[in-house]
């Protein structure tokens, strides 16, 4: 069983989309598991008046893009049992362990006031995989280092009180699934970019996201080729375009013969790719009831699922009844 979280910490864009999100509607199986992790977006400084918006609108994203209703949930309805099985596996984690997550030192470092959360999301992120008893973690090379974390903590867990937990495995995905930022090709795109000039959302207007299409950075040669290390502008659009289409970029670079052809054919994509999943989400945030439906279920199953893992664990800890 895989499970998969994406964060609310900015609005979800394509790169979200092609990269992970379209991946989870069409390749899952019936028993995989996606949630909006919202908790672990106040690490750092929130609004949460924003954060509350942000994690219905994911929601609804996630649905409107074909992921079964009954395969999502979010991460705060089950607030009780993490924070619980949190416990359990700080209790199981050293401190020199967290404090070497490359996360923590990247956004922690020279920051004034860095939350405790910070340090220790990545245990919260290890009882979002054990809690579902998850076997398999698709993850980012980012995000690698946290599912081996999860890993280590399952089996000391195992290996000292008794076998409770599955052991992950991070599975990373294929190369090349990177989207970058239009206006910025040396960064990935990314929902809490400084300037969103270069993100395409995937709730953006069809207008909108021709624009941002039209101004994506490229470079001062005239015919089109792939060549993501020397042009990535222009690899970065045939990536968006392969991926869109489903094609191989090299191949569609041959079709163009100017850089303005190549942008209309990737906006125009873009936008027949999103567009369903614009009109559909529009229709579920004009339907609270029915997300709220979706929500509400989609944490009974959740809760369910992993009661007897986070008993059983507290059972041995030495915890509970
Ligand atoms: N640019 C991208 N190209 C392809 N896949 C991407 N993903 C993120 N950005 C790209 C994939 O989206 C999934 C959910 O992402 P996440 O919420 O775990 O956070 P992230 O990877 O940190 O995504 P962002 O958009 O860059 O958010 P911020 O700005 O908050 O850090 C993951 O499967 C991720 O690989």
């Amino acid at each position: 069983m895989r499970l998969s979280g994406i964060t609310p910490s900015g609005h979800p864009h394509l790169g979200n989309h092609l990269g992970a999100i379209r991946r989870w509607a069409s390749d899952g199986g019936p028993g995989d598991l996606y949630f909006v992790s919202d908790l672990h977006a106040m690490t750092t400084t929130h609004n949460p008046g924003g954060l509350r918006a942000r994690t219905s609108e994911m929601l609804a994203v996630l649905v409107a893009a074909g992921i079964p209703a009954e395969q999502v949930f979010v991460q705060s309805d089950l607030a009780r049992e993490l924070s619980a099985l949190t416990w359990v596996l700080e209790c199981t984690c050293s401190y020199g362990e967290a404090a070497r997550m490359i996360q923590f030192k990247e956004k922690g470092s020279g920051q004034a006031g860095v939350r405790l959360s910070l340090l220790t999301y990545p245990v919260l992120m290890a009882a979002d995989i054990l809690l579902q008893g998850a076997d398999e973690v698709p993850v980012g090379e980012d995000q690698n280092q946290h599912v081996e974390l999860a890993r280590a903590l399952a089996r000391r867990f195992n290996g000292a009180y008794g076998e409770v937990f599955t052991v992950p495995r991070p599975v990373l995905p294929p190369t090349g699934a990177r989207v970058r930022d239009l206006a910025d090709p040396a960064r990935k795109m990314s929902k809490s970019a400084r300037d969103a000039a270069g993100v395409v959302f995937v709730l953006d207007e069809p207008d909108l996201i021709r624009r941002k299409v039209r101004r994506a950075v490229t470079d001062a040669f005239t015919e089109v080729a792939y060549a993501p290390e020397e042009r990535s502008g222009v690899a970065n659009l045939l990536d968006i375009l392969a991926g869109c289409r489903d094609a191989r970029p090299a191949d569609l670079a041959t079709e163009f013969s100017s850089y303005g052809a190549l942008k209309e054919a990737v906006a125009d994509a873009v936008i027949e790719t999103l567009r369903p999943i614009r009109e559909r989400t529009a229709e579920l945030l004009a339907d609270p009831g029915e997300l709220d439906r979706v929500r509400k279920a989609g944490a009974a199953r959740a809760a369910e699922r992993g009661e007897h893992r986070l008993n059983s664990a507290m059972r041995l800890i030495g915890a509970g009844t």
